[in-house]
């Protein structure tokens, strides 16, 4: 029997991100091949007609799981009903501009959002924030979505988890599919920390772990974390614009983990609500190894953190605290 359809919000589909991520999602690459999806797309009105226009490639492109586009500029009508949220939209930080500033606008988007989702989407709405500052949008979004449980409310960092996948298969000379378990710990922000201490590699039908086969520890805390940390600069140095086919592509990747489960054996890094794993103080939306089961995600618990991974977490969780009080002095 057919199933159901999903509905799917994309906020800020008019922009870069959201014209390569929504004919991801109406292809079955977010929620599989058999699960028809009805797509929501939010922009504001300068970007009305822009909008108009993805939605007429979505038809043009004639999706056989797309049951429906709802494209506005009407926060109520694109919330209403809906199962997925992704949240793209945002004000980005311009030339000249303050980081406070850029703060504040966010935070009163996400403020305004949040109590759209609230009101309006459906039971059990789960919620990815890619829009930067992602980690705290997602934050703020918690603070003023009270009804909908935290466990619902994540930020995206699966872009810089696959980035450090791609480096380590570049390295190693391996398929990408082969890496795994790698972290990213903390902030999407270059205070990030791509780790991979438990990571491993298959290579010859045997799961070897990274560090050795890489064997140069110099690079691997040196030069790696600063090519994942910095990887959006280097993508926008070469195109003249920021990463968008890798930020739907994870995007689709963390939603579709989330709902349907990660691999046995696997973990991925989703930015979840801290609750004090790892002495990371609770509160915060913090980038965490989780595996996913029966749509829920879990901290994976009980790995080793040495010296050097333990001030990298620290550090990144002391800047993701300096933007929560910088978000909540925006909100009074
Ligand atoms: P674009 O500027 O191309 O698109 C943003 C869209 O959001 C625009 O169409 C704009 O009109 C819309 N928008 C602005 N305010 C809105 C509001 N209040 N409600 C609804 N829509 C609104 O940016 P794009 O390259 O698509 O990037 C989108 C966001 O993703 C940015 O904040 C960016 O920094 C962030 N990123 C996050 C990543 C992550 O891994 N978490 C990686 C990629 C990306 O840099």
């Amino acid at each position: 029997m057919a199933k159901d359809p999903v509905r799917v919000l994309v906020t800020g589909a008019a922009g870069q991100i959201g014209y390569a991520l929504v004919p991801m999602i109406a292809r079955g690459v977010m929620l599989g091949p058999d699960q028809p999806v009805i797509l929501h797309m939010l922009d504001i009105p300068p970007a009305a007609e822009a909008l108009n226009g993805v939605k007429m490639e979505l038809v043009d492109a004639a999706f056989p799981l797309l049951k429906g586009v709802v494209a506005t500029t009407d926060v109520v009508e694109a919330c209403t009903n809906v199962n997925i949220a992704v949240m793209v939209g945002g004000f980005p930080r311009k030339e000249g501009m303050e980081r406070k500033d850029v703060m504040s606008k966010n935070v009163s988007i996400y403020k305004s959002q949040a109590s759209a989702l609230e009101k309006y989407a459906a039971a059990n709405c789960k919620v990815l924030v890619v829009a930067n500052p992602a980690n705290t949008n997602a934050l703020i979004l918690k603070e003023f979505a009270p009804s909908i449980p935290e466990k619902n409310i994540t930020c995206l960092t699966r872009l810089d988890h696959n980035r450090a996948l791609g480096q380590i298969s570049e390295r190693v000379g391996v398929q990408v599919s082969e890496v795994k378990n790698v972290i990213i710990w903390g902030n999407h922000s270059s205070t990030q920390y791509p780790d991979v201490s438990h990571a491993t590699v298959i290579s010859e039908g045997a799961e070897k772990a990274v560090k050795s086969l890489v064997s140069d520890d110099e690079w691997l805390k040196g030069e790696f974390i600063k090519i994942v940390q910095q990887r959006g600069a280097a993508i926008i140095k070469a195109r003249k614009l920021s990463s968008a086919l890798s930020a739907a592509s994870s995007a689709c990747d963390h939603i579709r983990d989330w709902v349907l489960g990660t691999p046995e054996g696997t973990w991925v890094s989703m930015g979840v609500y801290s609750d004090g794993s790892y002495n990371v103080p609770a509160g915060l939306i913090y980038s965490f190894p989780v595996t996913c089961r029966n749509g829920e995600w879990t901290i994976v618990q009980g790995l080793e953190i040495d010296e050097f991974s333990r001030k990298k977490m620290d550090a990144t969780a002391e800047e993701l605290t300096e933007e929560k009080a910088l978000a909540y002095s925006c909100l009074s």
